[in-house]
């Protein structure tokens, strides 16, 4: 009998978790970013291997909301930690816990979801810190597992997997053995120019980005992509496009070789600019980006 399940990978924002779920699979399918709150819906990472399949759920990282997209990333949390046949908690070695890691910790345990402990960034710290601080963390939950790894460099990753794959109940497989995610293509897609958004741009304007791939035509060779930039002020506007549209034409640049990489096909991307007044606050704006509920 096969083994498979779901597990939810948590943790506050910033700590690595998407960089696990693109280190466990081998693949590039969720984004990141050096700023916290890059997350902002739960994603399937599906591994299948011979005898099992684990459904990895990305999630976004928990933080105290300060808009309605923000109260969405956590409700998003708290729903997936309720229907995963395990856990792994992200942290970062180089951070002191804080509050949102006492927070997904009581919520764990009060559901007593099986936990495996990552320890996360280990190449920035130097070795004999490792064993206080897992000695820290282990007072804190009764861990299944406590593993430290760099999910950047994949050091000490397989032995993540190995011990997830031993809380998997026997069962059939979810999905199709060579399913990846459930996201679609367009959704990658808006993702990797939002992704750009983030690594280029400062403060508070890549957070009120949000992407629409409005068009996308595939032929032979050349796929077409229009794509809408949405943010929250003109005067985002005016800076996502920079001067002479410069920060536009590197958005751009980026976003399109990240998709002829993931789609292997040449691409024509056409970006727009266009501003949805604090979207990130209405509820209306945020169902039809797709935040429901
Ligand atoms: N040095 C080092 N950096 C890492 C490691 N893992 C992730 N990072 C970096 O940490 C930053 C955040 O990574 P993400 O994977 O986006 O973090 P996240 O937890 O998904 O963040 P949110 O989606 O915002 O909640 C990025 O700059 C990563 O390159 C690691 O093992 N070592
Ligand atoms: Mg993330």
């Amino acid at each position: 009998m096969p083994k498979s399940g779901f597990v939810a990978i948590v943790g506050r924002p910033n700590v690595g978790k998407s960089t696990l779920l693109n280190a466990l699979l081998g693949e590039k399918i969720a984004i990141i970013s050096h700023k916290p709150q890059t997350t902002r819906k739960k994603a399937l990472a599906i591994k299948t291997t011979k005898n099992a399949q684990v459904v990895f759920v990305d999630t976004p990282g928990v933080h105290r909301p300060r808009t309605k997209l923000g109260e969405y990333m956590n409700k998003v949390v708290s729903e997936t930690i309720t229907d995963v046949d395990a856990a792994i908690l992200i942290v970062d070695a180089t951070k002191e816990i804080n509050e949102n890691e006492e927070k997904i910790i009581s919520e764990l345990s009060s559901k007593k979801i099986p936990t495996i402990l990552a320890i996360n960034k280990i190449d920035l710290i130097k070795k004999e810190m490792l064993l206080p601080l897992i000695d820290k963390y282990q007072k804190l939950m009764d861990f299944v597992a406590i593993i430290p790894i760099s999910a950047k460099l994949n050091d000490n990753v397989g032995a993540l997997w190995e011990e997830t794959l031993k809380l998997m109940p026997e069962g059939p497989f979810y999905y199709p053995e060579d399913q990846l995610t459930d996201a679609n293509i367009r959704e990658i897609c808006a993702e990797i120019v939002r992704e750009k958004t983030l690594r280029l741009l400062e403060d508070e304007v890549p957070h009120g980005i949000m992407v629409e791939i409005e068009e996308m035509k595939e032929g032979d060779r050349l796929v077409r992509i229009f794509a809408n930039i949405y943010c929250e002020k003109a005067s985002h506007k005016a800076i996502i496009i920079g001067k002479n549209g410069e920060m536009l034409k590197k958005i751009g640049t980026y976003a399109r070789e990240d998709m002829e990489k993931f789609l292997e096909k040449k691409v024509y991307l056409e970006l727009w600019v266009k501003v949805k007044d604090d979207w990130r606050n209405k509820s209306n704006l945020l169902k039809s980006f797709g935040f429901e509920g």
